[in-house]
């Protein structure tokens, strides 16, 4: 509707990938639409090591994939856990567990690979040359692609030839926390074990400066070749593909609506959102600073004010002369709060229905209409055309479809892959008489299971059998026969040394990439948290923070539910130790500070997190106390900060903070507030 009424700026970001979000298309990993790069779940049985680095689905991926990763367990394969927190999926895996400084993944990966050249001969082979050779470009002077520079291979950059500054296991354990003696540990088992998964979240790259975390990371898997084969895989691994990567089996169809282009092409970094708004200006891709003169700020369906970094800021941002903003919502959220207007929308349960598409690959799950709107709420859809009449826009040529009918053409189109694991044909059975009482268009088809069976159960699920045509190995043609099935590379191979992302980043204009994956210390990073990093001194905020995704909710969605806020708490994680030298105990209130901002948090002490670390997680919504500043509801975003920086990543997990032990009021538990809710 705003693109037909002249168009909007509007926002763009790397979200949920970190640097998975751009960097794996230009080193020639991208796979279809996405990129996870790893094998589907009966394949992860023939894997004999599974490394679940910076991943934990038992907590954050949907549809209790741990499943899949406990069937490997039981087909005999070992697991390890690089991760700041001993996660309850390293727990159910009795998995080997080595706590990591966040955001140093890159250097740990770096300190690996230095360790398999120390050790790898032809007697005791760990790296795979032959892989290396056939399927990349970059790795020694060898085998550089055309134009570059030999001296600067990856090979020469980890033995420090040209730098005198080697990467060695001694270096890399200084900045990530792991010992030199347990990183050659885990490159003898990562190297000297001939089915390897290399499974990683996406939180280890929502970092600042990540791009060179996926780089390390990919060419590791490049370097032991765990990938493209039975039981050997490399790549992200999480989400709704945890465990199970593939093409998707059912979908969705189209929901008939005609596309409307957006006549303004400017969009704002979620780096720059605030900075936009105080400073007047932002950060075109591929221009440079543009002025911007924001008057309206329109919230849809998210919660940006909520969920990018540094909300105390984005308030001033908000509150520093934006003329108006609106918020369509069905809670009093963040936005909402913050809005001069609040449009009350129905829920999914009020609304026609829909289709979701993103869980996982075997599965489509129906949302269905449960009740008829509640008091004045509308659907988004009628809040737009209403919207959009008063704005002169032709809403019957934007919208010339009704939302029921959108929802049956959704149910119309639905596509299965048959048995043969390509051919795909329709999913749902209509027949005339659904078409009649659905009032609705369309035409009637044979599928798999009818459409009143589908509404009820609420979804569809694939059978899949071991032996079944529906199996998944990321990346096999290439690596089988790299000659007839080259990457969307400039050579086509797969790109330790990366040209494209050097000049990405020159069209981005924020910080430089090498072509390389050199390390570069994370803006508020470990390293930033010491005044002097040789000498070990901390600085003023010497605790580094993150943000795992949590079970009591969905982002910040449903964090107003008393009953998960009781099973929840959402406390700030800390380690035994360090609870201990700031006299806090179990329970306690306490003071988290960083530059950006202030929260209240309930302690929870533990021996599960690395000493040093802290973890707050994801998604509370935050409760400004006007008079002190403080955020009584600890959202994580209060004390992140916007740093644009390489491709835009935002560093979410690269945070710095200070813990101190609160001599005030002790907070009631969020599970005794009164509900913050419409009523
Ligand atoms: N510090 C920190 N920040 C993070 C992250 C982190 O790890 N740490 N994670 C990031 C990630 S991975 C993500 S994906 C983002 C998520 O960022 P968002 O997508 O902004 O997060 P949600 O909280 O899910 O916001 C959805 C909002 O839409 C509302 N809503 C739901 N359905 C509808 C609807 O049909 N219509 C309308 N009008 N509103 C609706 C909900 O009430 C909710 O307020 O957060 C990111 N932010
Ligand atoms: N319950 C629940 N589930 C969710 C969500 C939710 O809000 N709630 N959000 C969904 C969304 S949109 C997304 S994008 C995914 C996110 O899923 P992921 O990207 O996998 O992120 P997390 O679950 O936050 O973190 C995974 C693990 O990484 C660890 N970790 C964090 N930082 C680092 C680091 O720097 N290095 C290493 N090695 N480990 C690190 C954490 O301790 C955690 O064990 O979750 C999805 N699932
Ligand atoms: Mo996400």
């Amino acid at each position: 509707m705003f693109s037909a009424a002249g168009g909007f700026t509007g926002d763009w970001g790397t979200t949920s990938w970190g640097a998975w979000f751009e960097t794996p298309a230009h080193l020639g990993l991208l796979e279809g639409f996405y990129t996870f790069g790893t094998n589907d779940r009966f394949d992860m049985r023939n894997s004999q090591l599974i490394v679940m680095w910076g991943a934990n689905p038992a907590w954050s991926s949907p549809g209790s994939p741990t499943y899949n990763y406990y069937q490997a367990k039981k087909a005999g394969a070992r697991f390890i856990s690089i991760d700041p927190s001993y996660t309850a999926t390293a727990e159910l895996m009795d998995a080997d567990w080595y706590p990591i400084n966040p955001g140093t993944d890159h250097a740990l990966a770096l300190g690996i690979m230095h360790a398999l050249l120390e050790m790898d001969s032809p007697e005791n082979p760990l790296i795979d040359w032959e892989f290396l050779r056939r399927c990349t470009v970059g790795f020694d002077e060898s085998n550089m692609p055309a134009g570059a520079d030999p001296k600067k291979n990856f090979k020469d950059y980890l033995l420090g030839t040209y730098t005198g500054k080697p990467t060695t296991p001694e270096w890399a354990a200084d900045i990530c926390g792991i010992s030199a003696s347990e990183i050659r540990s885990l490159a003898r088992q990562i190297g000297g074990t001939q089915r390897v998964a290399l499974l990683t979240g996406w939180a280890p790259a929502r970092i600042h400066n990540g791009e060179g975390w996926v780089q390390a990371f990919s060419t590791l898997g490049f370097m032991t070749g765990h990938m493209g084969r039975p039981g050997r895989m490399t790549g992200a691994c999480c989400h709704y593909a945890a465990g199970n990567n593939g093409t998707r089996l059912v979908m969705a169809g189209a929901n008939g609506l005609p596309a409307v282009k957006n006549p303004v092409t400017l969009k704002i970094n979620h780096n720059e959102l605030n900075r936009a708004l105080l400073e007047k200006k932002f950060r075109q891709r591929g221009v440079g600073d543009v002025d911007a003169n924001i008057q309206m700020i329109f919230h849809p369906f998210n919660a940006t004010l909520q969920t990018r970094a540094n909300i105390m800021q984005g308030i001033e941002a908000y509150r520093s002369g934006v003329e108006f903003i609106a918020t369509a919502a069905y809670v009093p959220h963040t936005c909402a709060k913050y809005s001069d207007v609040i449009l009350p929308v129905t829920t999914e349960w009020e609304r026609e229905g829909t289709i979701l598409n993103p869980s996982n690959r075997e599965v489509i799950i129906a949302a269905v209409n449960v009740t008829q709107p509640l008091y004045e709420a509308k659907s988004d859809q009628w809040i737009a055309k209403e919207l959009g009449k008063r704005l002169g826009v032709n809403v019957d040529e934007i919208f010339p479809i009704s939302e029921k009918q959108q929802f049956f053409n959704k149910l119309n189109g639905a596509t299965i892959i048959t048995e043969d694991g390509v051919t795909k044909a329709p999913l749902f059975t209509i027949t005339q008489a659904d078409i009649d009482e659905w009032q609705v268009t369309g035409t009637p088809q044979e599928g798999r299971i009818t459409l009143n069976e589908f509404l009820t159960k609420g979804k569809y699920q694939v059978e899949r059998t071991p032996d079944d045509n529906y199996g998944y190995i990321a990346y096999e043609d290439f690596i089988r026969d790299p000659a007839a099935n080259p990457r969307p590379t400039p050579s086509g191979k797969f790109e330790i040394y990366c040209e494209t992302l050097v000049e990405k980043a020159k069209e981005c204009g924020w910080t430089e990439l090498p072509p390389i994956a050199e390390y570069i210390p994370s803006a508020s990073g470990y390293e930033a948290s010491f005044k002097d990093f040789s000498k070990k001194e901390k600085g003023d905020y010497p605790f580094q923070v993150y943000n795992p995704h949590y079970l009591r909710r969905s982002h910040s969605t449903l964090d107003n539910v008393p009953w998960l806020r009781e099973q929840w708490p959402s406390p700030i994680y800390i380690n035994t130790s360090d609870a201990k030298r700031l006299d806090i105990k179990q329970g306690e209130t306490v003071l988290v500070t960083s530059p950006q901002g202030k929260i209240l948090r309930p302690a929870l002490v533990t021996q599960t997190m690395k000493p040093g670390v802290v973890a707050l997680p994801h998604g509370s919504w935050t409760n400004v106390d006007e008079t002190t500043g403080i955020d009584m509801a600890g959202a994580d975003n209060t004390l992140t900060i916007q740093v644009p920086t390489g491709l835009g990543t935002s560093g979410w997990n690269t945070m710095l903070c200070n813990i101190e032990k609160w001599h005030g009021e002790q907070l009631t538990d969020d599970a005794r507030l009164p509900q913050r809710i419409i009523g």
